[in-house]
């Protein structure tokens, strides 16, 4: 028997009015998890609903009394680690190691957006006119609606919930229709926790039949989306033309960049966890290795040699380094990706094509691929692909290797592999994306700082930090005037 999942709409758990219901698939096995409903307008017209209402009485609870709520909430999600984990490898086929370093991101993010509640600092500042005062504050936005995708199921929801919550906003909730079921036991945590009805609101269903009501709808103050720039492209000109506010966290393509000077093991190191942690679906994955001529033939065959190793196949088993890609369409997106690549005269190293060998056969599996000679105009080297891919591009200086970083349409990180502390000062300097490593690969964004990009990769706002608190509240500015008369400001006369 297959559990049958609901919305959570004000408080209540229940199904959807369509009635209609769809499968969630573990891409390892092809096993079906779960039933979930497939929501239609009235379910977000019900939860958009129940966020502005719930508004009004969440706003005046103190910040710190918000805090204590998401406190026991990670409370709970570090007693349940281990199952969110499992659930989360059997859900969208990270390796449990990795789903439990995406289980401890949410958890760190929850803590630190609860001590939030106790450090909404805003400013005080003397008037220019005497007998008066000013300050300024931060307030909630209202609703906002968080879009999720799929890559970072549990993380990723969390660093758009905690802040909007804390801040005082209420949410309405909109995960990937791949992984449903850790939005459930996310917002069932909450739930445990004490949030009150209608604060966070979870609605089940496909993105456009949700996305576009969503968007569209005048209660809904901002919208906080992670996922494809087509699809972020497309809630910006809605929200633009509705002149509400949008945050959009999209594609990268970054690259690690290795000088002849590095510690050339470490750098192996650092990109094979960079290229082919999470099977390369991460936004954070290097899927460009620029590399300087003199070591190109020393690192390719390291590199090849060490994919080659790696070990295919279902996230739970003990000993498997990757497991499988999402869905269908993920899969057949990687394989045009591969051909173009060989069309575009690159040279295969090593994988390419579907893994099908035994079990792996059950599920969507594409091993680790690497190619060579890769230019830095061709398409594989400068649109996302989403998957274990990675181009090894050469160059002959550090000053090249920048400008062949910098050039694409994607902003948001860079590692460098240098022991040569003035190229590694150079390069910080002069990478144009929003997030740098030196001496390390490009994944392990921490929750306490700002995460984000440039160029298209995301609309100028930053997730996590300090930063995400400016995403998630309106400044006010208030002067309190206790001269007894009207001073007028900027008057000379
Ligand atoms: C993402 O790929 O969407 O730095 C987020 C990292 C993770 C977050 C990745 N901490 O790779």
């Amino acid at each position: 028997m297959v559990d049958e999942y609901s919305n959570y709409i004000n408080g209540k758990w229940a199904g959807a009015n369509t009635g209609k219901t769809y499968e969630n698939i573990n891409p390892a096995t092809g096993e079906i998890l779960g039933l979930f409903p497939l929501s239609g307008a009235a379910e977000v017209d019900k939860a958009v609903d129940a966020a502005s209402r719930a508004g009004v009485k969440w706003r005046k609870l103190p910040a710190p009394k918000r805090g204590e709520i998401l406190f026991k909430a990670a409370e709970i999600m570090v007693q349940r680690k281990e199952d969110l984990a499992r659930r989360m490898t059997m859900e969208m086929g990270k390796v449990l190691k990795e789903a439990r370093g995406d289980v401890q991101e949410g958890i760190d993010m929850t803590y630190y957006m609860a001590a939030e509640g106790r450090r909404l600092f805003g400013n005080t500042t003397p008037s220019e006119l005497s007998n008066k005062y000013a300050l300024s504050m931060r307030v909630p936005i209202g609703v906002v609606a968080a879009i999720t995708p799929w890559n970072f199921p549990f993380a990723i929801p969390t660093w758009k919930i905690m802040p909007a919550l804390v801040a005082g906003n209420t949410v309405v909730f909109k995960p990937s229709p791949f992984t449903p079921d850790m939005a459930y036991q996310l917002v069932k945590i909450l739930e445990e926790a004490g949030l009150p009805p209608g604060v966070i609101n979870l609605i089940y269903g496909e993105g456009p039949v949700l996305g576009v009501p969503l968007v569209e709808d005048p209660r809904v103050t901002l919208v906080s989306f992670t996922g494809s720039t087509k699809v972020g492209g497309e809630i910006a000109q809605r929200s633009a033309r509705l002149g509400k506010r949008y945050s959009l966290e999209m594609g990268g393509k970054n690259a690690i960049i290795v000088m002849e000077d590095a510690d050339l093991d470490l750098a192996v190191e650092g990109i094979i966890w960079s290229a082919f942690g999470t099977s390369g679906q991460r936004c954070t994955a290097a899927s460009r290795i620029i590399i300087q001529r003199s070591i190109m033939p020393y690192l390719t065959e390291k590199i090849v040699t060490r994919a080659e190793r790696l070990r295919l196949g279902n996230g739970l088993l003990p000993g498997t380094d990757v497991g499988p890609v999402i869905h269908q369409e993920a899969l057949d997106k990687i394989l045009r990706y591969i051909k173009i690549g060989l069309e575009e005269g690159a040279k295969l190293l090593i994988g390419g094509g579907r893994a099908t060998d035994g079990e792996l056969s059950k599920g969507l599996f594409v091993p680790p691929t690497v190619f060579g000679d890769v230019t830095p105009k061709m398409r594989i080297a400068q649109e996302e692909i989403f998957g274990p891919v990675t181009a090894l591009i050469p160059v002959d200086s550090l000053q090249e290797a920048i400008a062949v970083n910098n050039d694409t349409p994607y902003g948001l990180v860079t590692a460098i592999f240098t022991r040569d502390v003035n190229s590694a000062f150079r390069a910080m300097e002069d990478i144009t994306t929003g997030i740098v490593y030196i001496n390390s690969g490009t994944i392990g964004a921490e929750v306490h700082l700002p995460f984000g990009g440039t160029r298209g990769t995301s609309n100028g706002h930053r997730e996590a930090g300090q930063a995400a608190l400016d995403v998630y509240t309106d400044w006010k500015t208030v002067f309190v005037d206790y001269s007894g008369r009207l001073q007028k400001a900027q008057m000379t006369d």
